[in-house]
């Protein structure tokens, strides 16, 4: 049977949404994002895409440089870059599905990384992968790692790189991979979200168009206790921290998890004040 990708109203409530995650490992929500932050985010970051060079500007192995694709720009450091970018790492249905997914694991969860996802005309699609194979030396049956949303910040189509996902590959033993049938665009209007688990197959599609730039804006929690990708003490300055909400600043790794990730033997936040 082909499988479906839910699609799901922006007033969802975070039980309804979850139930379809634990189902499908992918669900699309539309209009996830108001306009005002859609507008937001993209005001911020154009100017910043515009002066960034797509593929690997220093690979942490040649490994990665296929991964993250030639005509791709991806921008890290995102919560030094843009207020709303705040915002939306506090926006409750994604805080929700993590605290659902990944509370029973942790004490506490941290932002893995925020990047900015610019795939330009010519890209070849990105293979299928499950992101919580970042830490593949973790062997299976792993618990919930990660839970994370995929924003659209223009419109994700069938041609211009609509991120791949294979509904209900979550549940599937590591080895399997998914036959063409099985894999579904997730096609959205700018504005809606496509929210996934760590362990759902997916990638970034192919651009095949002339001149449409498909731009994403993705953005993961973690366990407490995992070493993060993105490592937020150097992208995002201690001095922007001091200004963002507490939450934010937990999130970011100035809350240690129980004994781990602390400062002076304590708490990081001592640093904030
Ligand atoms: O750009 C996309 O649609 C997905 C990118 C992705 O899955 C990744 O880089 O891990
Ligand atoms: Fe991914």
């Amino acid at each position: 049977m082909k499988p479906s990708l839910e699609r799901l109203g922006g007033a969802v409530n975070a039980d309804d949404l979850c139930e379809v995650l634990k189902r499908d490992g992918a669900a699309v929500v539309e209009a996830a994002l108001t306009a005002e932050q859609l507008g937001g985010l993209n005001a911020d970051l154009d100017r910043i895409v515009s002066a960034t060079a797509p593929g690997l500007r220093h690979p942490s192995h040649e490994r990665m440089v296929e991964f993250y694709g030639h005509s791709t720009v991806r921008i890290d450091g995102l919560p030094a870059k843009s207020k709303t970018f705040l915002e939306v790492m506090l926006s409750p249905l994604l805080c929700q599905a993590a605290d659902h997914f990944l509370l029973p694991n942790c004490e506490d969860y941290l932002f893995n990384t925020g990047q900015l996802i610019e795939i330009a005309p010519g890209e070849t699609a990105q293979m299928l992968h499950r992101d919580e194979n970042a830490w593949s030396h973790f062997p299976a049956p792993r618990p919930a790692l990660e839970v994370e949303a995929m924003f659209a910040l223009t419109d994700f189509t069938a041609v211009n790189g609509a991120t791949r996902v294979v509904p209900g590959s979550h549940l599937w033993p590591l080895e399997r991979t998914a036959e063409p049938e099985e894999i579904i665009q997730a096609e959205m209007q700018a504005g809606s979200a496509l929210f996934y688990l760590g362990s759902t197959l997916h990638g970034g599609g192919a651009n095949r168009t002339d001149r449409e730039r498909r731009r994403g804006l993705f953005l993961g929690y973690v366990v407490g206790w995992l070493r993060t990708e993105e490592n937020t003490f150097l992208t995002v300055p201690i001095e922007a921290v001091r200004e963002m909400p507490t939450r934010v600043q937990e999130l970011l790794g100035y809350k240690a998890h129980m004994g781990i990730g602390v400062v002076d033997v304590g708490s990081p936040m001592q640093l904030l004040r």
